[in-house]
């Protein structure tokens, strides 16, 4: 991301990750925060949240990383504060089994009802997996367009592939929704 040296800024962010079980979300955030993957992760209960200091050149944010238990889909379930003030959402599926695309409509369905306005990735995990790929690369572009986010991106928290690049593209994608950047 060659155009964040020229932003200065110092920001807070929420962000959540949104998806069915067993997509990857919370190795996602394992990976990215703590740089590790776990093989027994026990399914998240309820939310939790971790946060993590992103420091690309002059550009800082603290985010507040968000992760639900993936049988949570209503709003009612979790509690209003998860869905409030969301600033920014990462939609996951995994690219080993195309069942799980199709529901990220209605899980961005139910986070507009309590926040409007969001930037947004839709992330294909378990790109490691090249044997048991369903979905492909021309398939998970259609899905974003149709889901509305910002940008698309295929990652494995097991191999740690792309995961911070996601992160860091929505921090600035967020940043720039909100008319927060400023020319250093
Ligand atoms: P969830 O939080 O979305 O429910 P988890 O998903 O993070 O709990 O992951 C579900 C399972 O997928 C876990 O396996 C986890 O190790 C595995 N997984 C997560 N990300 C990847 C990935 O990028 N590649 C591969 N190969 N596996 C991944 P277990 O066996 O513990 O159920
Ligand atoms: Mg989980």
């Amino acid at each position: 991301m060659d155009h964040l040296e020229s932003f200065k800024g110092k920001f807070f962010f929420k962000l959540l990750l949104l998806g069915e079980l067993a997509v990857g979300k919370t190795s996602i955030v394992l990976r990215y925060v703590e740089d590790r993957f776990v093989t027994d992760l026990q399914p998240t209960i309820g939310a939790n949240f971790l946060v993590k200091k992103l420091q690309k050149d002059e550009f800082q944010a603290t985010l507040q990383i968000w992760d639900i238990g993936g049988h949570i889909r209503r709003v009612q379930d979790v509690g209003r504060t998860f869905y409030r003030a969301v600033d920014g959402v990462l939609f996951v599926c995994d690219l080993s089994r195309a069942e799980t695309v199709e529901p990220l409509q209605e899980w961005k369905n139910t986070v507009r009802q309590t926040s409007p306005e969001f930037a947004s990735v839709l992330i294909g995990n378990k790109a490691d997996l090249d044997e048991e790929r369903q979905v492909k690369t021309d398939d998970l572009a259609d899905s974003a367009a149709k889901l509305g986010v910002d940008l698309n991106f295929e990652t494995s928290a097991k191999t740690g592939e792309g995961i911070p690049e996601v992160f860091e593209f929505l921090a600035l994608a967020i940043a720039e929704r909100k008319g927060l950047l400023k020319k250093a």
